[in-house]
């Protein structure tokens, strides 16, 4: 049995910038004081970022973004919960507006996503059971959507997330319910339909950290190749925690590219907030997330080129995330490669170290 932590030897555990600090813990981020290059001036591949209309108003925001990317993904507002009205209709307004701010700028945009189990508008669940009708909306939507950006949106995530979470086959949803797990080809047959030129991809999480989901996604992939159906890409969301073990990412990047297929990191970020006992200092976790962001740049830029469609990062400033939502508690966690004065963190200094090959 180990002895009980005292708080001397808790303190002692700590390095001396931790309790010079008072222990703060996860509130205070170390600053990168160093000057940090454009990430777009840097990476010779596309670099993108997710926004979202609600921020496009913030100068400071829209600086980062022309400043660091060349590409956009609609956080939410290309999905159907923003598309798809309730009495069945279409609200184009908010991902017309994501469009504008992409075309405005020179920006290529990155659509996503067309079909996600999670998006069960209320238009589709008021047909939940009747095959016919939901064969014909689903048709409907997707050709409606994908049909509105052809010639704007670069490339398309045509479905999201359709492996289960242990990796253990392709998750149960509306669609599949209904129209079988042929709704996955079905979307890629559909969005080629409606615009012959975005480049098709599939989606899915946690495909670093487990292996079993990598190789049930990989097999999915295979067989719509081997079907006929229009895929033409993966992605890979990338959301890592600062634990995972080092050498996981350059593994996955391997076993995904095997297909040949183009390779969009696609969500990038790397959680710093570690559940139960923490004892690492802010230091510690910036420095762990650093090592984790050079090496996904690294393993991309070890492919092919022709391979290397993007990396985009879900979000820029720390306080922009995801994963400062509700449950989470706001602020505690520092996800991205700028923090929330949109000032460069060590992650955006390995991003670029990583990306000129250093
Ligand atoms: O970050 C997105 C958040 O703002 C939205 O509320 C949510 C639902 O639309 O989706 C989040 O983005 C998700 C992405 O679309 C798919 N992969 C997981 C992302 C984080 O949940």
């Amino acid at each position: 049995m180990t002895s009980p932590l005292t708080r001397r030897a808790l303190i002692a555990a700590l390095p001396a910038a931790a309790v010079a600090s008072g222990c703060k813990g996860h509130a205070q981020a170390p600053v990168q004081t160093a000057p940090v290059p454009p990430l777009k001036a840097v990476a010779q591949f596309p670099v993108g970022t997710c926004i979202s209309t609600g921020k496009l108003g913030d100068p400071a925001l829209v600086g980062l973004v022309l400043r660091n990317v060349t590409q956009v993904t609609a956080e939410w507002e290309m999905k159907m919960e923003a598309i798809l009205r309730d009495d069945g209709g279409f609200d184009f307004t908010r991902p017309d507006a994501i469009a504008a701010f992409a075309g405005q700028h020179g920006l290529r945009l990155h659509a996503h996503t067309l079909v996600w189990y999670a998006q069960k508008a209320p238009a589709f669940q008021r047909i939940d059971g009747n095959k016919p009708a939901l064969t014909g909306a689903y048709r409907n939507y997707i050709q409606a959507v994908a049909g509105r950006y052809r010639g704007r949106a670069v490339s398309w995530d045509v479905v999201n997330e359709a492996v289960k979470d242990d990796g253990d086959g392709y998750r149960e949803c509306l669609w599949s319910r209904n129209l079988g797990i042929d709704y996955i080809p079905d979307a890629f047959h559909l969005a080629r339909a409606a615009d012959d030129q975005a480049l098709l991809f599939l989606n899915d999480y946690n495909l670093e950290s487990n292996p079993k989901k990598r190789r049930t996604f990989l097999h999915l992939a295979e067989a719509l190749l081997k079907s006929g159906a229009p895929l033409q890409g993966l992605g890979t969301q990338t959301h890592l925690d600062i634990n995972l073990q080092p050498g996981m990412v350059t593994t996955a990047m391997r076993d995904l590219a095997s297909l040949g297929l183009p390779i969009h990191v696609s969500e990038l970020d790397v959680s710093t907030r570690v559940r139960g006992l923490d004892l690492s200092s802010p230091q510690e976790r910036a420095d762990r997330q650093a090592r984790l962001v050079h090496e996904v740049v690294e393993a991309f830029m070890s492919l092919p080129p022709q391979q290397r469609f993007a990396i985009t990062t879900w979000g820029l400033r720390d306080s922009d995330s995801w994963l400062q939502l509700a449950p989470n508690p706001p602020g505690v966690d520092l996800p991205l490669l700028f923090d929330k004065a949109g000032r460069p963190k060590e992650a955006a200094a390995a991003f670029v170290a990583a990306a000129t090959g250093r």
